[in-house]
């Protein structure tokens, strides 16, 4: 065993009991009950007493209980690791598998992966990649039985996630808390990180639609050139983005003279053909006398400072670069009223990227261990960059969500941030990355997304196509294919890179991509549905198949395929051959899940594209879709109907759920939304759907409503109680 740091020796002389093969373990922790299942664990009475602010709990929890840690399950034990990090280890039952972890590549399934919490500017990774953009110290532990348990390491250190042999927390740090939250599904453990970490908020329906973007539409004409396309060509999307080309000389919170000179204009023009905006803020700020950002900021002396207390500058897309310090109230506030001016311009929604934060010309990317932050005592009081580093970017996008809803009170805020903390869902949506234009990155999309949505992330998902690389026409339409039915679904790609639009291949291709962005269209009513119950519970919006089935270790592993809500599975062929068979759930009482599709734009069965998913409902579901529409707000048919997909279950029972509001402010809040319960049931030989519950003021739209039933259930007729 090694010498430890001189620091440590009190520590271990009060604490050890015995030696083990990794460290010197505590006694006995500290435990005590603050939710429904969950238990909180501290290495110790004085480890408790310093217990650190925690940046993951939405709120402090205080302990509403005590427990006896002897009866307990899931005992975590507290040990001082040989590297002289503090870690805690638990062990895992056979057949206990291994999610969570955040966004990381590779599998689905973690059992047997190391990965490290710290946010990382990782440009072009590969799937062995140990961190990302994130970080997510938490691991979600299925047992054999189908009940589960998860487990927060309440620091937000550099810290080791180590799955090889039961689950083993490394921090940088002194000791920290550890959350166990212990309950009988995946899905109540998931409800439990919400209640604990908080949701995300309600997003405006916009951002649920189809995105487009790239690095950069410029100048201003391409962007409308661009949006028109979608129009012209009657591809359905919402929102386009303005990636840092816009900006004067990459100084935040300017416009390019000759290439964005009107962006209000450009705002307003997109607005008369349905498209929302995105606007990207990077956190690096230029180092330049008269320069409005750096002279305000200067004023106030809102930088992040070195070991010596020097404002710390390090360069940047600008050049030479100081960094706002989001940890201290003063600093957020300013940083918040700067999105005053910038929204008027008539911007919908903020993009924060290379927050980690990223670096150039370091070997670290990243600003030195030793930056001192000054943080508000509630956060925990001044520390160096090494304890908050991984903070970094969910304190920024938490003060630019703050300035967004400042300047539009009544408009919900959409903040996609590159890097966060768990916890970070509160305050914006998540994307994976540069990743790259391969079929390894199109397959491990799939994964990543969901152990994201597993870590408390559910609006997330990747550039699709792929960021780094052109790739090729095959790739982009197999990927475009279930990329418009994940979470956050957007294109992207790099500068220098051949065009990625949906046209910009084959018109094969584009059609495949109309298909796949017409089934998020009319997806769109089910797949609100998911996002505000995800708002309400914290319930992921995309999950891993074996949702449906947690007991079946079957399906424990399988990457291919996502559960789109409890109701809807996606089968992709995520390999070129598509040779792949996804493991599917097993039928329920002798039903199975019925394949379904819709009609495209042609009236073919869209399923006969051979690039798209296969879409199946769970028996005993109802899913409600929509006509297709080309955007948010976009109505050709003003008595919106609504079609019901019904796939019967053994009983000849099906019900599913609709949740309707106005897409956009908070009337929803104060009961401006319609929530509707649709029921099926098996009456002789016909079909018969009702209402059995509905709650909310909205008016009920005065709307036709359409039943289809699939999968092998015969009967004569099909009967509607009246909307
Ligand atoms: O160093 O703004 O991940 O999505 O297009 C590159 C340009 C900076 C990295 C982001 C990417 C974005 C790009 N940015």
């Amino acid at each position: 065993m090694f010498i430890k740091p001189v620091s440590r020796y009190a520590l271990i002389v009060f604490g050890i009991i015995m030696l083990s093969m990794q460290g010197v373990l505590h006694a006995a922790p500290v435990a005590e009950v603050i939710g429904d299942g969950i238990v909180r664990f501290d290495a110790s009475p004085e480890a408790a007493d310093n217990r650190r602010p925690s940046f993951a709990l939405q709120r402090a929890l205080p302990g509403i209980g005590s427990v006896e840690v002897s009866n307990l399950p899931v005992v975590p034990k507290f040990f001082v690791a040989d590297s002289g990090r503090s870690a805690v280890t638990i062990s895992i039952g056979p057949g206990t598998s291994l999610y969570g972890t955040g966004e990381c590549a590779g599998p689905l399934l973690r059992n047997g992966f190391v990965t490290e919490a710290w946010n990382h500017d990782a440009f072009g990774y590969g799937l062995d990649a140990k961190n990302l953009y994130t970080s997510h110290p938490w691991v979600l532990a299925v047992r054999a039985d189908g009940s589960a348990y998860g487990i927060l390491a309440d620091t937000t250190e550099k810290c080791e996630i180590d799955l090889r042999d039961g689950i083993t927390f490394r921090a940088e740090g002194p000791e920290f808390s550890v959350i166990v939250i212990d309950r009988e599904s995946p899905q109540a453990v998931m409800k439990g990180l919400g209640e604990l970490t908080g949701t995300i908020a309600m997003p405006p329906k916009w951002a649920v639609g189809y995105h487009q973007c790239r690095y950069s539409y410029n100048p201003d004409s391409r962007v409308k050139e661009v949006a028109m396309e979608f129009r012209n060509r009657r591809l359905p999307a919402d929102v386009i983005w303005m990636d840092i080309d816009y900006m004067n000389g990459y100084r935040v919170f300017t416009f390019d003279d000759e290439q964005f000179p009107d962006p209000a204009g450009l705002n307003e023009w997109l607005d008369t053909i349905g498209f929302s905006n995105v606007w990207m803020i990077d956190p690096g700020v230029k180092r330049e006398e008269g320069y409005f950002v750096y002279d305000s900021g200067e004023e106030l002396d809102v930088w992040t400072k070195n070991a010596k207390g020097e404002t710390f500058t390090g360069e940047v897309w600008p050049g030479v670069c100081v960094f706002p310090d989001y940890f201290n109230k003063d600093v957020r506030s300013w940083w918040s009223g700067l999105y005053e001016d910038f929204m008027a311009l008539g911007i919908d929604g903020v993009w924060n990227d290379m927050n980690e934060p990223a670096v150039f010309n370091v070997k670290s990317k990243t600003m030195p261990e030793d930056n001192i932050h000054h943080a508000d005592e509630q956060l925990g009081g001044t520390g160096t960059h090494a304890r908050y580093h991984n903070v970094y970017g969910m304190q920024m996008i938490r003060a630019t969500r703050e300035g967004v809803l400042a300047t539009n009170p009544t408009k919900r805020p959409f903040v996609l941030s590159r890097a966060n903390f768990i916890g970070g869902q509160r305050y914006g949506a998540t994307w994976t990355g540069d990743n790259s234009a391969n079929w390894e990155h199109l397959e491990m999309s799939i994964p990543m997304t969901l152990n994201l949505s597993l870590s408390g992330q559910p609006f997330a998902g990747p550039d699709i196509g792929g960021f780094a690389y052109n790739g090729d026409g095959e790739l982009f339409a197999r990927w475009m294919g279930f990329g418009t039915l994940m979470p956050f679904s957007r294109g992207h790609t790099a500068k220098g890179n051949i065009d990625k639009e949906p046209w910009s291949f084959t018109p094969e291709i584009e059609a495949t991509c109309r298909r796949a962005l017409e089934r998020r269209y009319r997806l769109m009513p089910y797949i609100y549905t998911l996002f505000h119950e995800s708002s309400v519970s914290g319930m992921p919006i995309a999950m891993p198949t074996f949702f449906a089935d947690p007991a079946d270790p079957a399906l424990r592993s399988e990457d291919d395929s996502f559960l789109l809500g409890p109701d809807l599975l996606v089968s992709v062929g995520a390999t070129p051959e598509s040779d792949r068979m996804p493991v599917l759930p097993m039928a329920v009482d002798g039903v199975e899940w019925a394949k379904f599709d819709f009609p495209d734009f042609d009236g073919h069965p869209d399923s006969e594209d051979a690039h798209l998913p296969i879409l199946r409902i769970r028996p005993g579901a109802i899913i409600a879709t929509a006509p297709v529409t080309q955007f948010f707000g976009d109505r050709p048919d003003s008595r919106d109907e609504l079609t019901l997909i019904v796939h019967l279950d053994a009983n000849g029972f099906a019900s599913g759920e609709l949740y309707e509001d106005a897409g956009e402010g908070f009337g929803y809040l104060v009961g401006n939304y319609l929530r509707t319960t649709y029921q099926a049931t098996l009456d002789g030989n016909s079909v018969v759907v009702r209402i059995s519950a509905e709650d909310g003021r909205m008016d009920r739209p005065n709307r036709r409503v359409r039943i289809r039933v699939v999968g092998d259930h015969e009967f004569d007729s099909v009967e509607f109680a009246k909307d």
